[in-house]
């Protein structure tokens, strides 16, 4: 009896365990086939009037990008993720600012929000290279666009995802429905500074960590930071550094790890 019952707890003990190391093979290409997604909310960067939304759901290297941006002059947009690998990228402040010409110019804020990592083109390659591939980006009409591609990232972008940060360049700060004026871009002199600056910035978040109903809703083109008060502080500091508030201390960092 004994040993009948302790073969029958072995036998079905060996089952359960090859059960398992099936799962353990079989999670395994599955987990890599999840889609996750991420989202941020622009604040605008040297006053531009920039609103906005990105999501990101990424599939392996599959990456769908969707962006909805408000406030801004109806001419191209440049557009990037941003970031340095391992580091904690963030949004610029007017601290930024070295040549005290009151702006922070997409040089400037490097130190901040990091060199290029990939171009949201409307067509054509994506990659770092491209990134003053003018013709290229998407047009405003209107104040506003949209703007939604499903591109393929390096394998080394999509593992660091959550670090990285969208900008939008492009601001008319003359007025005269131009990018034009005698300052030249930080980027390549043959560029007005306009056609460059950085309007607007958000910090990607992974989707769980801040629910998406709970950013801006309804608040219908409001700046982020003036519908703060209802939000929990963890979500109000990375509503802030997505805003890239420019009265936040200059040490918020988005991880607070
Ligand atoms: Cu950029």
């Amino acid at each position: 009896m004994y040993t009948e019952s302790s073969s029958l707890r072995r036998d079905l003990f060996r089952c359960l365990a090859a059960g398992a190391a099936l799962t353990l093979v079989a999670a395994s290409p599955a987990a890599a086939q999840d889609t996750q997604e991420f989202t941020g909310t622009f604040g605008q960067l040297n006053d531009s009037g920039l609103s906005g939304e990105v999501s990101v759901s990424l599939t392996g290297t599959s990456a769908e990008v969707t962006l909805s941006i408000d406030g801004v002059v109806d001419l191209v947009h440049a557009q990037h993720f941003h970031g340095e690998f391992g580091a904690e990228n963030v949004c610029p402040t007017v601290a930024l600012d070295v040549d005290g010409d009151g702006l922070v110019s997409t040089v400037e804020g490097v130190p901040s929000y990091g060199t290029v990592k990939a171009s949201l083109v409307t067509e054509g390659p994506t990659d770092a290279s491209y990134a003053l591939a003018i013709t290229s980006f998407p047009v405003a009409s209107g104040g506003s666009y949209e703007y939604s591609r499903t591109i393929e990232l390096p394998e080394e972008l999509t593992n660091d995802l959550e670090n990285m940060i969208v900008v939008v360049h492009g601001i008319d700060l003359d007025g005269s429905g131009e990018y034009d004026g005698d300052a030249p871009s930080s980027l390549d002199e043959s560029l007005p500074l306009e056609a460059t600056i950085p309007a607007g910035c958000a910090t990607l978040v992974a989707a769980g960590v801040t629910p998406t109903g709970s950013v801006a809703a309804g608040a219908g083109g409001t700046a982020p930071d003036d519908s703060t008060s209802a939000r929990s502080t963890s979500t109000l500091w990375i509503v802030a550094a997505g805003a890239g508030a420019l009265a936040v201390a200059t040490g918020v960092r988005r991880r607070q790890a």
